[in-house]
């Protein structure tokens, strides 16, 4: 028999990647999926008819329950959050109820529905904040600094309650973060990539950004949604970070993506102060020594040749459209 998974984010960056990595493994792969979806479906579109897409919604206990009574998952991943940290400033109650309480609801509804799923929680660096130790580890004490970062910290303590109280196999992958073409346009690493092909292109002249030197640990996404996997592998429910283990700096990243155009950032990135955020993470750097030992994980795309890929797909796109345009 195939065996199940359940994702939910699956029309996200990494659920998408994820929901790619699972059928070419042979999975049958389910995804809950707002009627509402903020971004469409255009990330899963091009394999959407091989997927069972149920509708359904984090903040509603009943729709989960539902979808996981029609697919009897053998692996939940959980990548469903309002995960933009920004915005969770603006909408803190809402970020609560899907990042935090929903990952909540979702354990719950596993534990009375499907108790033996093995689930996969999406952790993140934001937990960390300003910490005190670098580079960070699994044993680092959170400290976070976001209502998104709080959220977050909020699902990874039920996870390990559910562990501790119920043997629930709930484990956590603490990602930092990671990018690919698909990552939404709202996250800085896409915002500049898009921002130098339209430059390029003389759609634009400039680009506003907000802090240029805080620091992050950047990965690809495929190489996250790989980690999520082997974590759900793992004889035992444990937590993993997964991280390059090099931090760079906004700037060095708008740097090095003008410079893949052939552009110098400098004549054409503005500071807007509203873009600054009320309180920031000034730098991260996560250690996946633990994900390697136990998983095998390694990170396959260096910092470098994931800003040359973005840049070569956002110059490509806009090249395909302002050709489009002329032929139309
Ligand atoms: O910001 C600075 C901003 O929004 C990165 C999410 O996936 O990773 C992500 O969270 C840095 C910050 O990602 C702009 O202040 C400057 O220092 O791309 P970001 P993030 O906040 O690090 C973690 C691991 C997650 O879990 C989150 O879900 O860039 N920055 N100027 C800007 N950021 C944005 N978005 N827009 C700007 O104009």
């Amino acid at each position: 028999m195939k065996r199940r998974a359940f994702i939910t984010g699956i029309t996200g960056q990494t659920g998408s990647y994820l929901a790619e990595l699972l059928l070419a493994k042979d999975y049958e792969v389910f995804g809950l999926i707002r009627r509402t979806s903020g971004h469409g479906t255009s990330r899963i579109d091009a394999f959407k008819d091989r997927l069972y897409l149920i509708p359904g919604d984090l903040t509603d206990q009943g729709s989960i329950s539902r979808a996981l009574k029609i697919c009897h998952p053998d692996e939940i991943y959980n990548m469903a959050s309002q995960s933009h940290v920004a915005v969770s400033f603006e909408a803190p109650l809402h970020t609560a109820d899907v990042t935090g309480l929903g990952a909540l609801r979702l354990f719950e509804m596993v534990r009375q529905v499907c108790p033996k799923a093995r689930i996969y929680q999406a952790s993140s660096s934001e937990q960390f904040g300003n910490a005190r130790v670098s580079p960070q580890t699994e044993e680092t004490p959170f400290n976070p600094v976001s209502p998104y970062g709080v959220a977050k910290t909020f699902a990874h303590f039920c996870a390990k309650v559910y562990r501790q109280a119920y043997h629930s196999f709930i484990a956590c992958g603490i990602a930092f973060n990671h990018e690919s073409p698909r990552r939404g346009e709202e996250f800085v690493t896409r915002k500049i990539t898009i921002a130098v092909a339209e430059i390029k292109h003389k759609l634009r002249q400039e680009l506003e950004l907000g802090n240029l030197d805080s620091f992050r640990d950047w990965s690809h996404a495929v190489d996250v949604a790989h980690g999520a996997w082997l974590t759900l592998q793992h004889e035992t429910p444990e937590d993993f970070i997964f991280a390059s283990g090099v931090s760079h700096s906004v700037r060095e990243f708008c740097q090095a993506a003008f410079e893949k155009a052939g552009l110098n950032y400098d004549s054409y990135v503005k500071i807007n102060d509203a873009l600054m955020r009320p309180t920031e993470v000034s730098r991260l750097l996560g250690n996946s020594a633990k994900a390697k030992r136990l998983l095998g994980w390694i990170p396959t795309v260096s910092f470098d040749a994931l800003i040359q890929e973005m840049v070569e797909h956002d110059l490509a796109s806009v090249e395909h459209s302002l050709s489009s345009s002329v032929a139309g």
